[in-house]
């Protein structure tokens, strides 16, 4: 039992993975025996619903000047933020000299959308090697953890914000106490903070435990979301479902009483009440879905390593790193992980040690099955490894659940967002 960060709640852990590494911690061999391990388990506030890390890892231990996670890796994503921008700037930009601040901007995936069109903006972002790369694509950023202090310090020098941005961030953030007072200090009076993170329902449904890990510190419903605002007179006033990493939810939130709040919101609320996500037990039953999926993933990797198959992972992500240090996969059974980040390239998976590769290594001798590590990128991987499938490789995935499949099988058009 824990404490709820938001409410100070009882917090009931319903899933613990035991020790884990650092999910981006990707490190050379010279680094194995002074990795760091935390303790990974997920808990539910049965006050204010919120679903978050019983234990949290210092975010200077994940956010740094080495983090090797870059936005603009995904050719998907780069659209899916170009949209982003562009409806937020008819929609949202209503002033003559409109001001955009995005928190977490990393490479400027987003941003670089308003700095191309000479829209006034900042990016808040901590780690500085991203930071850098969106500078020198003309984004302007400033290299800080935000708070209380940095929202004073950026209306002092910019004003208050027409829109306040932050994708797959505001998850990350361990005292969303203190990021709701700073956003309130930050955005205008009819300003809106419009928010987008992985959907706690889609989890549920995709059993997709590989979401949880240290930097995603919560799984957010609406409920939650709600609670939280409230102090600050904060509410939401739309909520837009996304087909991105496994499906996510776009919150758009205003000052109360500011925005016309729209049906959509009313209705996600009667249906996460309808499907239990105010109540314990739908965890419980999370949890033993992990557990068989787990199980299940073991035994067909055992079973192709008894034939003699080679099987390589797909794409050294994040998630990976729950997946197979909760599964235990090492390199006994996958050969190396093939990525195409230069960073994690000669490195090896945190905990498990398993070598990363570039994707040279994958093309250049393809496997007999690849385990997809990046299913939340299923359709853009899919239209590229068009040799891959003629060299008939298969792929093995995990959420929604464990599947092997090939080239000529329906789950490969199949949307898994
Ligand atoms: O929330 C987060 C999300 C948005 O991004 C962060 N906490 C960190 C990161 O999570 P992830 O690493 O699980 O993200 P992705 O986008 O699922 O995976 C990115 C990794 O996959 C990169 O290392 C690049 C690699 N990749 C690849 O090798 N080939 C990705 C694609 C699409 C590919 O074709
Ligand atoms: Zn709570």
């Amino acid at each position: 039992m824990g404490v709820c960060r938001i409410c100070d709640g009882n917090l009931e852990s319903f899933l613990d993975f035991g020790r884990m590494p650092i999910a981006n911690g990707f490190l050379s061999a010279e680094q194995f025996d002074h990795e760091y391990f935390f303790s990974l388990s997920v808990g539910f506030c049965c006050t204010c619903c919120m679903v978050q890390l019983v234990e949290t890892v210092e975010p200077q231990l994940l956010f740094h000047d080495q983090y090797p996670f870059f936005s603009s890796t995904s050719t998907r994503m780069k659209e899916h933020f170009h949209r982003f921008a562009v409806d937020v700037q008819r929609n949202v930009l209503q002033d003559s000299d409109p001001f955009v601040v995005e928190l977490g901007s990393n490479d400027g995936i987003l941003l670089r959308n308003f700095a191309e069109r000479n829209i006034r903006h900042l990016g808040i972002e901590p780690s500085n090697n991203v930071a850098d790369v969106a500078r020198s694509s003309g984004v302007n950023t400033l290299s800080r953890f935000f708070n209380p202090a940095v929202a004073d310090e950026v209306v002092q020098e910019y004003g208050q914000a027409d829109a306040v941005l932050a994708a797959n961030v505001v998850c990350h953030i361990p005292d969303l106490r203190e990021l709701v007072e700073a956003i309130a200090t930050l955005l205008k009076p009819r300003g809106l903070f419009i928010f987008e993170d992985p959907y706690l329902g889609n989890i549920l449904a995709k059993t997709a435990y590989d979401q949880i890990y240290d930097e995603h510190v919560y799984y957010f419903s609406l409920a939650a979301i709600s609670n939280l605002l409230e102090a600050h007179r904060l509410e939401v006033v739309d909520v837009i479902p996304q087909a991105v990493h496994g499906g996510s939810m776009r919150y758009v939130v205003g000052h109360q009483g500011q925005h016309k709040v729209a049906e959509s919101v009313g209705k996600l609320r009667a249906m996460e009440v309808a499907d239990g996500f105010t109540q314990a037990e739908t965890f419980h039953r999370f949890r033993r879905a992990v557990e068989q999926s787990r199980n299940e993933l073991l035994a067909v990797l055992s079973d192709l390593k008894k034939q003699g198959k080679r099987v390589v992972g797909y794409a050294a992500t994040s998630k990976s790193t729950t997946v197979t240090n909760y599964c235990g996969i090492t390199s006994e059974l996958v050969e190396f992980i093939s990525d195409t980040t230069p960073d994690k390239q000669g490195k090896y998976s945190p905990g498990t040690h398993i070598p990363v590769r570039p994707y040279s290594a994958f093309t250049e001798n393809y496997p007999d099955v690849a385990l997809l590590f990046a299913w939340n990128h299923l359709h853009e991987i899919m239209e590229k490894e068009a040799n891959y499938h003629k060299a008939n490789g298969k792929w093995l995935v995990f959420v929604p659940k464990v599947q092997l499949f090939d080239a000529n099988d329906p789950a490969i058009h199949r949307p898994n967002a």
